[in-house]
């Protein structure tokens, strides 16, 4: 029997899952002060109000090339997601990591690119975990995800984006409009895997009918949907409610976020990776 292993970064939120064969490659979160690996054992509440109150530079990094390899372990065949490439460097060092891993020709790794992070990675880790257990050969496996990762989408409300623009992520001018209180902004994930604004909302309760809205024109129905907050878990809830009222069927997760999506997302943050079929 080959070994089969699902590796992720921390970006995905998940930190373990029913599959035996589970590694998560810690980002980290850097400021002048401190420095937090992205792992179970982080208090990430401790993280954030430490962050609410500290002024200096702070950055990430992504998992290096010997990360991914410590990730990949032993498996035969590995089935690894990143971040997007169009934000983070590490897809390209996990391609980086499969060049090397798979110089032994037994091996084989799959990387693929989420264009996207937190709650819709969480979707396609979940999508890998039936395939495998389905019994799916590899390349079904790479062909059926690339498939179903067409049919995700993400979608964010973040009421403050100055992490994101301090770290060149957003221009400084949306970071302004922004930090006037009560602004939310409501955007996606670019179909390059990028932020994509489309709304700047007054008050969170406008922002959350408004990201309804946006989800169903992209084709929210029956599917799943998975709701990531940063200390707001009053906000999931009622979009989970929202949704619930009207698509029955549907089935909504809620988790909170760990250190990297919370410190891009920031406190009040949410996530939302839906299923378009
Ligand atoms: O490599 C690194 O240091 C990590 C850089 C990550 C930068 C962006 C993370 C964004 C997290 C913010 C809103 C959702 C954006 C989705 C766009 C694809 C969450």
């Amino acid at each position: 029997m080959r070994k089969i292993k699902i590796v992720t970064d921390s970006s995905s939120d998940v930190l373990s899952v029913g599959y035996e064969h589970f590694a998560s490659a810690p980002l980290k979160i850097i400021t002048s002060e401190r420095e937090f690996t992205d792992n179970a054992e982080l208090d990430v509440s401790e993280m954030v109000s430490y962050l609410s109150s500290y002024k200096g530079k702070s950055q990430t990094s992504c998992p290096n090339t010997n990360d991914w390899l410590t990730a990949f372990g032993d498996a035969d065949d590995v089935f690894c997601i990143t971040i997007t490439s169009g934000l983070s460097g590490s897809y390209n060092s996990a391609c980086v990591a499969k060049r090397i891993y798979e110089e032994n020709p037994d091996k084989r790794v799959f990387v693929i690119d989420s264009l996207s992070t937190g709650p819709e990675m969480y979707l396609i880790i979940e999508k890998l975990e039936e395939y495998i257990a389905s019994g799916l050969a590899f390349e079904e496996i790479c062909e059926k995800i690339s498939e179903y990762q067409k049919n995700t989408g993400l979608f964010f409300v973040l009421k403050s984006v100055r992490n994101l623009a301090n770290n060149g992520r957003v221009s400084s001018i949306l970071a302004k409009i922004i930090g006037i209180a009560g602004i939310c902004i409501v955007g996606k994930a670019s179909d390059v895997g990028t932020l994509e604004t489309i709304h700047k909302c007054r008050g969170e309760a406008k922002a959350i009918e408004t990201v309804f809205a946006e989800l169903e024109k992209s084709g929210l129905k029956d599917g799943k949907v998975s709701i990531g907050h940063c200390q707001n878990e009053t906000a999931a809830n009622n979009l989970k409610s929202l949704i619930e009222k009207k698509y029955k069927n549907a089935r909504v997760e809620i988790h909170s976020l760990r250190a990297l999506c919370s410190f891009y997302a920031e406190r009040g943050g949410l996530l939302v990776g839906f299923e378009k079929i």
